[in-house]
């Protein structure tokens, strides 16, 4: 699968991704984020539309052991990086190599040996940070007490939760949670109850949905309505820069990895839909919810159970307007241009 990918293109992007921190007018309009995530197929979209956003403002990966193993994430976070022409300015970290409790479990049937799906894609330009993704998480929320930043997971959420535990004072420095994990009334994608995020660390997941941060929730019950349909490929297409052209690729490679896994529908767009919950939450509908993860082991190991109330601490997302969710994505991979 060829890339089309030029270098002077990816020069020409970190430019103006640099010029962009550099005291553009909207600068202080931005929402600054951190991703938490184990790229994997659709991770890797999700940095490339955050990074294309003009509007959001990355502070650093950190990434954590999950669709596969932990190495490999760091590194595919770190081939992203330079697809977006991002320089190590934007720390890429490594995190935990294993959950919790459990024993490790991977996803290599939906996100292919190296997690993106194969593709060839040129070793990573930039070193991986010295600091841990707990540390990066710490540190970074820490410096934004004054000014909470919103945390963004795509991975399963060990990082995060040691973090809270280690560094409770960092729910200071965070406005808001946004993730993707979970299930209720679509079912599970790795058992018939349990979404792979929550399953690969079920003990993680119950810290992270019980910490009392304002959470925001993309579970399969919501990513099932976006999925990537021909024509909207094409959509993300037509925003004409390299990185749509990467990013098509990559959701082409889901897709086909998806029909060998499940059969006729097209992949969810489960990672991007965080960070378009970001960037135009008025694309989704949920409700309220307090949410438990069940952690004994038995068949519904790793099930997210909503309980909905208007006091609860998570919005369990439920409905997507897919065709705008792809618009808006096409829209983020087309601020590189
Ligand atoms: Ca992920």
């Amino acid at each position: 699968m060829g890339l089309n990918f030029q270098t002077g293109l990816a020069e020409k992007g970190r430019v103006s991704r640099l010029a962009k921190g550099k005291g553009a007018p909207h600068t202080q309009m931005m929402t600054r984020i951190v991703i938490d995530c184990d790229p994997g197929l659709d991770d890797a979209v999700a940095l490339l539309a955050a990074f294309g956003a003009r509007d959001l403002d990355v502070k650093a990966l950190t990434t954590v052991a999950g669709n596969v193993k932990g190495s490999q994430t760091a590194e595919n976070a770190r081939i992203i990086r330079d697809v977006a022409g991002v320089d190590a300015r934007v720390h890429v970290c490594a995190g935990a190599p294993r959950p919790l409790l459990r024993d490790p479990v991977t996803a290599e049937d939906f996100h292919g040996s190296t997690g993106l799906g194969d593709i060839p894609f040129p070793p990573p330009q930039y070193a991986l940070s010295p600091t841990h993704s707990v540390n990066m998480i710490i540190d970074t929320c820490r410096a934004a007490h004054e000014e909470p930043l919103t945390l963004i997971i795509t991975g399963p959420m060990t990082n995060v939760a040691l973090a809270l535990t280690m560094a409770p004072d960092i729910a200071e420095g965070i406005s808001e949670i946004v993730l993707m994990g979970g299930a209720d009334s679509e079912g599970g994608n790795i058992t018939s109850y349990a979404e792979f995020n929550v399953f690969a660390d079920p003990h993680a997941a119950a810290a992270v949905f019980e910490c009392g941060l304002p959470i925001r929730c993309l579970s399969l019950d919501v990513t099932h309505d976006v999925r990537a349909t021909p024509s909207r490929l094409t959509m993300v297409r037509a925003a004409n820069t390299p990185q749509a052209e990467v990013a098509a690729q990559l959701l082409e490679a889901s897709c086909k990895l998806e029909f060998s896994a499940n059969g006729a529908r097209h992949a969810p767009l489960h990672d991007p839909s965080t960070i378009i919950a970001v960037t135009r939450p008025d694309l989704f509908r949920g409700r309220r919810a307090h949410v438990k993860v069940v952690t004994e082991e038995g068949a519904q190991f790793g099930r997210t159970i909503p309980s909905f109330d208007e006091q609860g601490p998570v919005m369990w997302y439920e409905h997507a307007d897919g065709d705008a969710v792809f618009e808006e994505l096409a829209h983020l991979l087309g601020g590189f241009s």
